[in-house]
């Protein structure tokens, strides 16, 4: 039974990362209490199988006030902020997440990346070239099967991308290997501030054994304790032990390691330069893990690897237009690694299709790459007025209802050579249920042309 115990726990949020601690917890015969906000939380059917009945409240947070908890397992959607667990953290409650569970747990070294974007993709290619070498890598967390769910026997490696809501219910990560990616402005409706969010992100470093980070990037610059090994990854040539690029005389570039040369873009099926500085942090990863970055096999691996549906994908080509789905493109960073991943300096043949539910974000980053790669911009949404008033005075737009009409006008308006690409800026929550439904809507316009 619950009371008596010194420990006594209460999952809090019934969505998939709830619902993986409740499954967790049971199979360890430990005992909990679960609550969740909401009346009829997605979990409910499935953890009253698992939990007596008793012990599970929804409608509301207030009811873990009157329960003798010493510890909360709260879920990403949530914030610590809520007046009802904040007044349990300052009573002395833990609040931990279902990361913090997984950690205590896992069976295998295990890999943590986060940042603001690309964390998808990353995390996706580096199981891959993991997988490639012969190793049993598994992949998850925020990108799909929760951590807990990810638990086996026989595994080599865990793969976690990892959220910054995660991160904050995590108390010492100890990840064999962290990165942070990129730090720019996202979900703005929940931190106070830019460094605040950083600060979250920061927490993927606390006691890891190895860790790489962006060169570039200087909110993504780890504090670690001497000797931990680290790696820095930069689209610019690369200092000794870093992982860059350096321009090829004839076409494209050199993906290098310090000076030394391991290859070619035209040997990479990613494309544009925001990917090939995603491959550059999935190779250093691959080196701190003690792999051969040079292995016939990653090369096989990095000529195969087209990235995931959703980001910067190639659709269609229609009548010498390519149609670029980047639906994922989901704050103003992304957009903007997408313009300067796929414009081409000197020609303003980007047809750019954003707007959406914009998060509180500055859309004013945006501006210079609109002037420089982009001939006309195609709003929609909530926010695309906000998006409008950050674009340069003399760059062309016009708004429309939704994103039928766009392709109804863009069809129109494109020429041969031209690139059409959806990159929101924006989450799509305000018109469509999530991303992918965005994304699918948009590819399914463009095969119909
Ligand atoms: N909610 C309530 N009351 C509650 C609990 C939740 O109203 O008591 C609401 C939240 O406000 C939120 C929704 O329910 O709007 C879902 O929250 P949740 O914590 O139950 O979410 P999960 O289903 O557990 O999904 C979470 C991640 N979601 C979030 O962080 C919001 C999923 O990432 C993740 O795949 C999953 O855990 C497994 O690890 C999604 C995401 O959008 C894809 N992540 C954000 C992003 O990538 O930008 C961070
Ligand atoms: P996340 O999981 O962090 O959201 P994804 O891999 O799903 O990352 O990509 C999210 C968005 O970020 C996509 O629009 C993608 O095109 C864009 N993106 C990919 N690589 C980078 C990068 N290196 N810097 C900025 N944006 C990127």
């Amino acid at each position: 039974s619950l009371i008596g115990s010194d420990r006594i726990r209460a999952v809090v949020g019934l969505g998939a990362t709830g619902l993986s601690c409740v499954r967790f917890l049971a199979s360890q015969n430990i005992d909990f209490y679960i609550v969740d906000s909401r009346e009829n939380p997605p979990g409910l059917e499935q953890a009253k199988l698992l939990c007596p009945a008793e012990r599970i409240f929804t409608g509301g947070l207030s009811v873990l006030e009157t329960l003798p908890v010493t510890e909360l397992y709260v879920s990403p959607g949530i914030s610590l902020k809520t007046t009802e667990l904040a007044a349990l953290a300052k009573k002395g409650v833990a609040m931990r997440g279902d990361i913090d569970l997984f950690c205590d747990y896992a069976n295998a070294p295990y890999i943590a990346i986060t940042g603001s974007n690309a964390k998808s993709t990353v995390t996706t290619l580096v199981a891959f070239l993991l997988e490639a070498c012969g190793k049993k890598a598994i992949a998850g967390g925020n990108l799909g099967v929760p951590a807990l769910d990810l638990l086996s026997a026989g595994v080599d490696f865990y793969v976690l991308e990892l959220s910054s809501f995660q991160l904050e219910t995590t108390v010492a990560l100890k990840a064999d290997l962290a990165c942070i990616l990129n730090v720019s402005e996202d979900h703005m409706d929940r931190y106070e501030d830019l460094y605040e969010y950083q600060r979250a992100k920061q927490r993927v470093y606390r006691g890891c054994k190895s860790a790489v980070c962006n060169k570039q990037d200087i909110l993504t610059a780890p504090l670690l304790p001497e000797g931990v090994p680290v790696r820095a990854f930069t689209t610019k040539s690369p200092d000794l032990n870093e992982y860059g690029m350096l321009a090829d005389d004839d076409n494209g570039a050199w993906l290098c390691r310090g000076v030394q040369r391991l290859y070619h873009t035209s040997n990479i099926a990613l494309q544009g330069s925001h990917n090939h500085a995603n491959v550059l942090a999935a190779l250093a990863m691959i080196e701190l893990l003690g792999l051969d970055v040079q292995d016939e096999r990653i090369a096989e691996a990095l000529r195969t690897f087209r990235g995931l549906t959703h980001r910067c994908e190639n659709v269609r080509v229609h009548q010498g237009v390519t149609y670029i789905n980047d639906s994922k493109g989901t704050n103003v960073g992304a957009t903007l690694a997408a313009l300067q991943g796929l414009g081409q300096a000197s020609q303003k043949n980007i047809l750019l299709i954003a707007g959406g539910e914009g998060k509180g974000a500055d859309f004013s980053p945006l501006a210079r790459p609109v002037a420089e790669f982009v001939r006309k911009t195609y709003l929609f949404g909530k926010d695309a007025h906000i998006i409008a008033n950050a674009l340069p005075d003399t760059s062309e737009y016009a708004f429309f209802n939704t994103l039928d009409e766009i392709i109804e006008m863009v069809q129109q308006e494109a020429q041969e050579g031209d690139i059409v690409l959806l990159s929101p800026a924006c989450a799509s929550l305000d018109m469509y249920k999530n991303y992918e439904v965005r994304g699918e809507h948009f590819a399914r316009l463009v095969t119909a042309l």
